[in-house]
């Protein structure tokens, strides 16, 4: 696999201070080498840099640095575009605004390819207010409504060229969800398996079905990783923390599945923050995830095959 790394040291988005760090997290973690490691070519482009600023504004005050975060998205849906052409990009953020326009980016590279792209979404939150109803007016807490095209995100967000189907992305290790995103979410058909349903079912059933759907419809597949779908006892390295998440063991399961599917043609690393973490616990976790992701595994199991 060619592996392009690319840095998004986007604060802006939750509110709060550190998460431009992550990117340098994980390096300092030993991504590249990692991944090197594993017989991957890895490029690091860098840290991206914002565009310059336009004019935009909301009628909703609570909105925070609105200006601020839309010259990242800017930036970043075009960049995502482009290095989807040339191997498997690696989003390093950065907080989860950043998932608005990597997404966007890579969806707008499968319509070119004339394949749908499905999202899964690894996540304590569901990020799927839009610019009117988010209560917080953290913008972290948006994409998810923007890249599947709910509306009100026009003329502020960048244009979005190819809307995710709702009914492709699946949301798994839900815990906390406000009552605006409870009512719009499903409507839209989005597929939300919260922590009871791992609890009930277990992870690997309800990523199977999903990935039973990409490989049918030749999908292409973006994993958004948020550090705060792990319990926060083993990654307390994030500013969102929701007890009762994702174990070591159920995260890694989901990679390793992951990669035995060989679906994956894009990936978010997004809400780190250093500052919050304690000796490097939620960057190396996150480093060893993606290795699974990659090929790291124990022992040589028969591939299987999904559809
Ligand atoms: N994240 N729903 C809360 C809010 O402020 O809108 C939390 C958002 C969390 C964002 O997970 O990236
Ligand atoms: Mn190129
Ligand atoms: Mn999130
Ligand atoms: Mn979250």
């Amino acid at each position: 696999m060619d592996c392009i790394l690319l840095g998004v040291p986007v604060e802006c988005g939750s509110g709060r201070k550190g998460c431009n760090m992550g990117p340098n997290g994980l390096r300092a973690a030993g991504l590249a080498e990692a991944l090197r490691g594993l017989g991957h070519t890895v490029r690091d482009l860098g840290d991206l840099t914002p565009a310059a600023e336009r004019a935009v504004s909301h009628p909703n005050a609570k909105l925070k640095a609105l200006s601020e975060t839309v010259s990242w998205l800017d930036a970043l849906v075009d960049k995502a575009f482009e290095i989807s052409a040339d191997g498997l990009p690696i989003f390093m953020g950065g907080d989860h605004v950043m998932a608005a326009a990597s997404v966007a980016g890579v969806a707008r590279r499968a319509q070119e390819e004339g394949r749908p792209l499905f999202v899964l979404w690894l996540d304590a939150h569901t990020d799927f207010h839009t610019l009117e109803t988010t209560d917080s007016g953290n913008l972290h807490g948006t994409p998810a409504a923007y890249f599947t095209g709910q509306p009100g995100f026009e003329g502020v967000f960048p244009p979005l060229a190819a809307p995710v189907d709702p009914k492709n992305v699946c949301m798994i290790g839900i815990r906390s969800v406000d009552p605006a995103e409870r009512a719009t979410i499903r409507g839209a058909g989005v597929t939300v398996h919260d922590m009871r349903a791992i609890d009930e079912n277990g992870i690997a059933g309800l990523l199977t079905a999903f990935l039973e759907k990409v490989e049918a419809e030749n999908g292409m597949l973006h994993v958004s990783f948020d550090v705060d779908f792990l319990d926060p006892t083993v990654a307390p390295g994030v500013g969102t923390t929701v007890p009762g998440g994702a174990t070591f063991r159920e995260a890694h399961l989901v990679m390793e599945i992951l990669h035995d599917s060989g679906l994956v043609t894009s990936l978010d690393l997004v809400e780190l923050n250093p500052f919050l973490d304690e000796r490097g616990k939620a960057a190396i976790l996150m480093t060893d995830l993606t290795a699974s992701l990659f090929g790291r595994r124990v022992m040589d199991r028969p591939t299987r095959s999904y559809g």
